[in-house]
């Protein structure tokens, strides 16, 4: 196998032999290199040729099912790969019985991509991995009702382009339209998010978990988790969020539910620990998703594209009984149970999006100009499990008191229980809310270019990210995309960004991996 797409590839190169360090075995990596080639086969048969929502949903699904942590099932791949074969002869039936056969439409062999020349393989695996990312947030809008066809139309062209012999110079601009278009996306989803659940406001979430069944429900489908707490209204079982579930306590049409009481756990990680010998079903909405232990296997539910062997998945027609029975089954906690964050916090408040920060943008600009805050830094992107993490703590930890620390993602599950006070009426963290709320950062740094009359990069704004998987690499390919130089990446930089990519990003952007906390905020405060 070979696989390099998530910033906890093995020696930082790339996942080999038996299995990945996610936990992906060989056979797994092969299938879902199948299932892209089947994609960019797919995506090339429509070329030309009319494609249908259908089509759409099975690219959007296809995509999304290689991010990293979603699936680790050969037999939902294997079903999966022979759904986009069988799309494919519907959108050009004659093509299978053709006496002079063009090769064109041929299922892609991806280890062509992975073995290619460096620069070539580092720029394609940025639009694979970026649109792999971008499709996940597709799917969000797209199970809410929400599509865009300017968003449908890119993966297809994405998709056609990877097994064409493209230069450096084609294949960069089209690196930069995935983040182009990954905006639109995040709106796009922004939108679904808002319009169905309302404007998140500020909310602070407990910790503790009260005694008796409850179902901890993980990801980022915020669509579940409403359905979710339809089905389980007056059965006395309560719902705690996850991870990247967090912030929908934050949203009015979710937090009107009585029985969503609070959020259980911290990043995706830690999972394997928390979730051993847990008295409660967890219900598992995207990734991430790690190796499912023993401990906790017979609670363990799936949904969407999320697939483990042996796991019980809660198919399209979302009967979530399986998941009520069990948490009645388990009973929860005898007493309530009070658990803390990393750093001994005992409730986080999140909802904190651009609805809420522009709203009170007026006083936000007045307290910079008078030099009460002096600098806003955005802290987030995703966890991991990789030593150097602590960066982000310590970072967080040294920002001075004049100063803003906007988050998103499971990142800020590292600080997010923290006091770290107010300033000017406002709290000094504030959570915006999962990674896809990259976007309301970028409303909000835009907002403010406009007050101030400068461009975003001249604000005393600084981004500090950290990544994992897929959905961080169109997030910054968007932000570099606006033109945002001076980002700061960790804990390691991508392997699959080569040496000349990198130089281009580097000489284009100004990125820069992170280092010491005190001498980076001590070189940005400069
Ligand atoms: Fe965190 Fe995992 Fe949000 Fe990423 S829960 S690393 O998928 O997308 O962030
Ligand atoms: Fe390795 Fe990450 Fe690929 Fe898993 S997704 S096989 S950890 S590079």
């Amino acid at each position: 196998m070979f696989c390099f797409q998530c910033e906890q590839t093995a020696g930082c190169t790339g996942c080999t032999g038996n299995a990945g360090v996610c936990g992906k075995t060989a056979g797994n990596a092969k299938l879902q290199d199948e299932l892209t080639g089947a994609l960019i086969g797919l995506a090339r048969a429509c070329s030309g040729n009319p494609r249908t929502d259908k089509t759409d949903r099975l690219i959007l699904e296809g995509l999304f099912t290689t991010v990293t942590n979603v699936n680790f099932n050969d037999d939902t791949l294997r079903e999966m790969i022979a759904r986009v074969n069988e799309e494919k002869v519907r959108v050009v039936p004659g093509c299978a019985g053709c006496p002079s056969r063009c090769g064109n439409i041929d299922n892609y062999d991806m280890s062509r991509l992975w073995k290619a020349d460096e620069d070539i393989r580092s720029l394609k695996s940025l639009i694979l991995f970026g649109i792999r990312g971008m499709a996940a947030y597709a799917y969000h809008a797209m199970v809410l009702g929400y599509t865009s066809a300017r968003v449908n139309e890119f993966f297809y062209k994405a998709l056609f382009v990877l097994a064409e012999d493209w230069r450096m110079e084609e294949l960069l601009p089209l690196v930069m339209e995935v983040g182009e278009v990954n905006l639109e996306c995040m709106e796009l989803l922004d939108r679904a998010n808002t319009e169905t659940f309302g404007t998140p406001i500020p909310t602070e979430v407990p910790l503790t978990v009260e005694k008796g069944p409850f179902i901890v429900i993980t990801g980022h489908d915020l669509y579940d988790l409403k359905l979710l707490l339809e089905q389980t209204e007056g059965k006395g079982i309560h719902v705690y969020t996850h991870g990247e579930m967090l912030p929908a306590h934050a949203y009015p049409e979710l937090k009107k539910y009585p029985h969503l009481k609070g959020n259980f756990g911290t990043a995706w990680q830690n999972q394997q620990k928390e979730f051993a010998n847990l008295p409660a079903p967890v219900l598992f909405t995207t990734n991430c998703l790690m190796p499912v232990k023993d401990s906790y296997s017979d609670r363990v539910f799936t949904t969407e594209v999320v697939s483990y062997p042996e796991m019980v998945h809660v198919g399209d027609e979302k009967d979530f009984t399986p998941v009520i029975e069990k948490a009645l089954e388990l009973g929860g906690f005898s007493e309530d149970t009070e658990f803390t964050g990393i750093n001994g916090g005992r409730t986080v408040l999140t909802g904190f999006g651009h609805g809420t920060v522009l709203s009170v943008a007026d006083k936000v600009i007045e307290a910079v100009k008078a030099g009460e805050i002096r600098h806003f830094f955005l802290v987030g992107g995703c966890d991991g499990a990789r030593p150097g993490r602590n960066y982000y703590t310590d970072f967080v930890k040294m920002t001075p008191k004049d100063t803003v620390v906007l988050t998103l993602a499971c990142g800020k599950y590292r600080f997010n229980d923290l006091d770290l006070g107010t300033i000017g009426g406002l709290p000094r963290l504030m959570d915006m809310g999962q990674c896809n709320d990259a976007y309301s950062a970028v409303k909000v740094a835009a907002a403010l270019a406009e007050a101030f009359e400068c461009s975003v990069n001249d604000l005393p704004l600084s981004m500090i990210l950290s990544w994992y998987e897929q959905k961080a690499v169109c997030i910054l390919l968007t932000l570099l995309h606006l033109g945002i130089t001076n980002i700061k990446l960790g804990p390691t930089l991508p392997a699959f960004i080569s040496r000349n990519v990198l130089d281009y990003l580097v000489n284009n952007y100004k990125i820069a991996p992170i280092g010491d906390p005190a001498k980076d905020l001590e070189e940005i405060l400069g």
